[in-house]
């Protein structure tokens, strides 16, 4: 079995050394153009000669949750793509979103520049009757995190493409009830695949159906966002602010105006790292069931990309 690696931001003998503990006969490289085609791969955003290359390819295990990368791609039509699920990923995004809506909800960025300036002063409290959550996504990130801000007892809501019952939390689905789950909602928290179904849905038309003062979340992907209107809806006060871990361009760049704003916090993409041991792990189980001629989890649906 050969098995071809291509994860530029990663320790190759790391998972050189993990898939021989497995499997020692196998021979597993990491890829460069002109490389012995390969039985499965390990891959985060390889570039098209990856495929071309290896017309073979039994399965691709994609480095992380989201495929768009991926999708975007000519891969070849007998090669399964699976995704990493979870992977110690769905914690920390829960980590992260409460921390932003916490953050937003007590108002500490506003308590932290009172500390800066040395001033002790209280501002309003706001109840939580008054904080919708809604999570665009209900999948392994989207329920974790909503699970998390139920522990916190904010009215959820929630918005995923099948209908879903979860206990405490509104479910609204498909495109008819968009409206209705935007309505309900002041902070919107993206955890969406990137789709031709989903690309630009934090768009104007979408965002001003928050509730006033609302605030964004975008936690997937940056093409999600439609970065100007979001701009607009802050400069009318329709929206109060947005924390972004995710943007169309990475690195975002330094003349792009989200940096500096006011009321735009910014982190780079790290909301939910790739952890190396649990994601070797999950690759491992998942390509030792594939061998055995198992189900799969996390098989990537590639008609409806995601
Ligand atoms: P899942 O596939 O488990 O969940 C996706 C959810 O989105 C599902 O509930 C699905 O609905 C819903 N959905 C998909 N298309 C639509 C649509 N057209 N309309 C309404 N709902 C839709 O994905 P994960 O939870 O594992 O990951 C979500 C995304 O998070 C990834 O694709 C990735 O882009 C991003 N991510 C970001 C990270 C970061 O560090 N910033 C880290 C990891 C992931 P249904 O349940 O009905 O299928
Ligand atoms: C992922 C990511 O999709 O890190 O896993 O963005």
């Amino acid at each position: 079995m050969r098995i071809a690696l291509y994860n530029p931001d990663s320790r190759a003998e790391f998972w050189i050394d993990g898939l021989h503990a497995v499997w020692p006969d196998a021979e597993v490289a990491l890829w460069s153009p002109g490389s012995a085609p390969a039985d499965f791969a390990i891959a985060w955003t390889p570039p098209q000669a990856f495929f071309d290359e290896q017309p073979g390819l039994r399965a691709v295990f994609n480095l992380g949750a989201g495929v768009d990368a991926l999708m975007r791609l000519r891969i070849p039509p007998q090669t399964q793509v699976v995704r990493l699920e979870d992977a110690g990923m769905a914690v920390q995004m829960a980590e992260y979103v409460c921390h932003a809506v916490l953050r937003h909800f007590r108002g500490l960025d506003t308590y932290e520049a009172d500390a800066r300036a040395r001033r002790w002063r209280y501002h309003p409290v706001v109840m939580r009757s008054d904080f919708p959550v809604g999570v665009m996504g209900l999948g392994v990130l989207g329920s974790r995190v909503v699970q998390a801000l139920r522990g916190f007892e904010f009215p959820v809501n929630a918005w995923s493409r099948q209908p879903k019952m979860v206990d405490g939390v509104q479910c609204f689905a498909g495109g008819d009830q968009l409206d209705a789950f935007l309505a309900a909602s002041k902070v919107l928290v993206c955890l969406l695949p990137l789709t031709v179904d989903t690309q630009n849905i934090l768009n104007h038309r979408n965002l001003s159906r928050l509730q006033p003062g609302g605030y964004v979340i975008n936690v997937a992907r940056g093409a999600h966002l439609v970065d100007a209107d979001l701009l607009a809806l802050l400069d009318s006060g329709h929206l109060a602010g947005a924390m972004l871990d995710v943007f169309r361009t990475e690195p975002l760049p330094p003349e792009h105006p989200f940096w500096g704003h006011a009321q735009i916090s910014i982190t780079p993409h790290m909301s939910a790292r790739t952890l190396e041991a649990e994601s070797l792990a999950q690759i491992i189980a998942k390509l030792q069931a594939l061998l055995q001629g198992q189900p799969v989890d996390g098989l990537v649906q590639r008609e409806r990309g995601y």
